[in-house]
C-alpha cells in the first residue's frame, strides 16, 4: 500500500496517463523483419500459406501493396527509418566509389551521427518509453549505442548475427541487454550453423511480451521497435519449427516469425492496450536471391536485396490498429519506411524539427481514412539516385546488378532473372533517356516503354521536373561508411569488463572500406 498522503497525486498522475490511454497517446510497434521478402506472407500471395497469423493481421487492418524502404540494404535503410531522410542526407551512404551500397560491419568506423534526430528521442521527450528488440545496424561503438540515441531499452546486438569467429581475427557479434552487454552469439546465445537450430526468436518475443506488459501496468506510452532478424542469413528457427515448412528452413523461421507475431497481438489485446496500439509490421530489404534457397521471396518483382529493382526494395506491409485502421483495407498508397518519422509523430502529437528535410511524409490520413497522397519513391544506392517511382511509373537513371567478377564467384542479385539491358552487370548510366516500365501492368520490370512513345514523353515530363527538384534541394550529408578499422571490432563492448569478457584489440589501422556492390 502507498502512504494515505500519496493517494492523491498517484490517482492524479494515473488519470492523466488514462485519459491518453484513451486517444491522445497511442503506443507504437515497428516489427522490422531482416530481408524479407514481398512475396514471403500467404496474404501477398506466398502458395504455403502458413503466415496465418500476418494474414489475420492484415485483415483486421490495411495492407499497403506499395510500400517501400529507403535502401536496398540494413544499415542504410534502418537509418533511413529512424530519422525520416534518405541515407544520402544521413549519412549511411559511402563516397568510396560510385553507387555502392555500404552497412555497418564490425570493423566499420561510422555510425548515427548525433546531430541526426531519430523520432525515439522525439517520442521520450514527450514522455514514452522505447525499447528496441533485436539488430540496431547504425554503428557498433560507444559513441553509437541505441541507449544515446532515443532509446531506453534495448536487447540485441549492433551487427547481423554471422559467425562463429575465433576472437582472434575477429570477435564474435555481442549481445547487449541495456547500456551492458551480456554475451555473444554463438558463445552465450546459440546458432547452430549446420542445423538451424537457434532460440533467439523465442527469446526476442519474450523479450517483446514482457515490455508490453510491463508497460500496460505502468500505463505509460510506448514505443517497441521490434527488429528481429531470423530471415537473414545464417537463417534460424527454434527446435518445434525445424523441419514444418514446405518452404525449408527459410520457411521455418517465417512460420517461427508469423507464430511471433500472434503472440504479440495476443499480448496487446490480453493487456487491454489493442486499440491504443499502432503496429506496422514490414521489412528493411527485399529478400536475398543471393541466398538461393535460403533467401525469401519478392513475389512478382525484379531481382532482390542489393538492388534497385522492385524486388529489392518493395516490402510486405500491415498496419494494424484496432478501432482506428478499419478492417480489410487494401492501400496503393506510395509509402516508405521513412513515412514512420512523421506519422507516429503526427499521431503522438509531436512537432517535426523544421532544421532540416525530412523525407517521409505524413500518412496518418491514409492509415486512418484511407486517403491517398501523391508522392514520388527514390531508389537509391550509396551516392547515386537509381531509380524514381511517380503514380504507376518508374525511371531508372542507372541499372546496376552485380559486377561479372562477383558473378563468375556465383554472387547474383537477380538469380534466374536476366532482362537484357535491365539487369545489367556494369553500372549503365540511362539518364540521357531512362528506363521507364509501368509498375502495373509490368511488374516485373521486363518491357521497357518505348522512348518514342506519347506515354514515355508525358510521363517523364513529370518525373524529370521531380527529379530536379530533388537534386536541386539535395544536401548530402557526411559520409558514414568510408572508413574501416579491424581495431574498432566488437573488442572490448560496453559491459565486458564487469563480465571478464574483454578481448585484446589489435592496434588502430583505418583504410577505405571496399564496397563491392
Ligand atoms: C533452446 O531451448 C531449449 C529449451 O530450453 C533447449 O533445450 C535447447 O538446447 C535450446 N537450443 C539452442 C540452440 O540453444
Ligand atoms: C541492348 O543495348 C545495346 C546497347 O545499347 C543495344 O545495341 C541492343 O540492341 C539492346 N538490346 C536489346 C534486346 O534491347
Ligand atoms: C550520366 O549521364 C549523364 C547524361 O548523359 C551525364 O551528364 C553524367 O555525367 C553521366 N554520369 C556519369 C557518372 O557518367
Ligand atoms: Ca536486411
Amino acid at each position: 500500500m502507498l502512504p494515505k498522503k500519496w493517494h492523491l497525486p498517484v490517482l492524479l498522475i494515473l488519470g492523466t496517463f488514462q485519459s491518453s490511454a484513451c486517444g491522445s497517446t497511442p503506443n507504437f510497434i515497428i516489427m522490422l523483419m531482416d530481408d524479407m521478402g514481398w512475396g514471403d506472407l500467404g496474404v501477398f500471395g506466398e502458395p504455403s500459406k502458413e503466415t496465418p497469423n500476418l494474414d489475420n493481421m492484415a485483415a483486421e487492418g490495411m495492407l499497403l501493396t506499395d510500400f517501400y524502404s529507403a535502401n536496398p540494404l540494413c544499415s542504410p535503410s534502418r537509418a533511413a527509418l529512424l530519422t525520416g531522410r534518405l541515407p544520402i542526407r544521413n549519412g549511411f551512404y559511402t563516397t568510396n566509389a560510385h553507387a555502392r551500397n555500404g552497412y555497418t560491419p564490425q570493423e566499420i568506423v561510422g555510425g548515427i551521427a548525433d546531430e541526426e534526430i531519430l523520432f525515439p528521442e522525439l517520442l521520450q521527450k514527450a514522455g514514452y518509453r522505447n525499447k528496441i528488440i533485436g539488430k540496431w545496424h547504425l554503428g557498433h561503438r560507444p559513441q553509437f549505442h541505441p541507449l544515446k540515441h532515443g532509446f531506453d531499452e534495448w536487447f540485441g546486438a549492433p551487427n547481423c548475427h554471422f559467425g562463429p569467429y575465433d576472437n582472434k581475427q575477429r570477435p564474435n557479434i555481442p549481445v547487449y541487454n541495456g547500456m551492458d552487454m551480456v554475451g555473444r552469439y554463438y558463445e552465450d546465445f546459440q546458432i547452430h550453423r549446420e542445423t538451424g537450430e537457434s532460440n533467439l526468436t523465442q527469446i526476442f518475443t519474450q523479450q517483446a511480451v514482457d515490455f508490453i506488459e510491463r508497460q500496460a501496468q505502468s500505463q505509460k506510452p510506448f514505443f517497441l521497435y521490434w527488429a528481429i532478424d531470423a530471415t537473414h542469413g545464417p537463417v534460424y528457427a527454434s527446435k518445434p519449427f525445424l523441419g514444418t515448412s514446405r518452404r525449408g528452413l527459410y520457411g521455418d523461421a517465417v512460420k517461427e516469425l508469423d507464430s511471433a507475431v500472434g503472440q504479440i497481438l495476443d499480448a496487446l489485446k490480453t493487456h487491454k492496450v489493442d486499440d491504443n496500439t499502432l503496429v506496422v509490421f514490414s521489412s528493411d530489404n527485399g529478400g536475398a536471391m543471393v541466398s538461393k534457397d535460403k533467401g525469401g521471396s519478392n513475389g512478382p518483382f525484379l531481382c532482390g536485396k542489393q538492388t534497385t529493382f522492385e524486388g529489392g526494395m518493395r516490402e510486405p506491409t500491415i498496419a494494424w490498429w484496432p478501432k482506428h485502421i478499419k478492417p480489410r483495407q487494401v492501400s496503393y498508397q506510395l509509402g516508405s519506411l521513412m513515412d514512420m518519422f512523421p506519422t507516429l509523430l503526427s499521431l503522438a502529437d509531436i512537432t517535426l524539427p523544421r532544421d532540416r528535410a525530412i523525407d517521409g511524409i505524413d500518412l496518418s490520413d491514409t492509415l486512418l481514412n484511407g486517403k491517398n497522397i501523391d508522392r514520388p519513391i527514390f531508389y537509391y544506392r550509396g551516392n547515386e539516385m537509381m531509380a524514381v517511382r511517380l503514380g504507376m511509373y518508374k525511371a531508372h537513371y542507372w541499372t546496376w546488378t552485380n559486377g561479372l567478377q562477383e558473378l563468375r564467384q556465383g554472387i547474383d542479385f537477380c538469380r534466374g532473372e536476366n532482362v537484357i539491358n535491365v539487369t545489367t552487370h556494369d553500372q549503365r548510366n540511362h539518364t540521357s533517356q531512362p528506363l521507364l516500365f509501368h509498375v502495373g501492368r509490368d511488374l516485373g520490370e521486363r518491357y521497357p516503354i518505348s522512348p518514342d512513345s506519347i506515354e514515355y514523353h508525358s510521363a517523364m515530363k513529370k518525373i524529370s521536373k521531380v527529379v530536379r527538384d530533388h537534386k536541386t534541394n539535395l544536401t548530402p550529408g557526411q559520409p558514414q561508411l568510408n572508413w574501416c578499422d579491424t581495431g574498432v571490432m566488437n573488442w572490448k563492448p560496453i559491459g565486458c569488463e564487469k563480465l571478464g569478457r574483454c578481448l585484446p584489440a589489435p592496434s588502430s589501422n583505418p583504410y577505405k572500406c571496399v564496397w563491392m556492390h
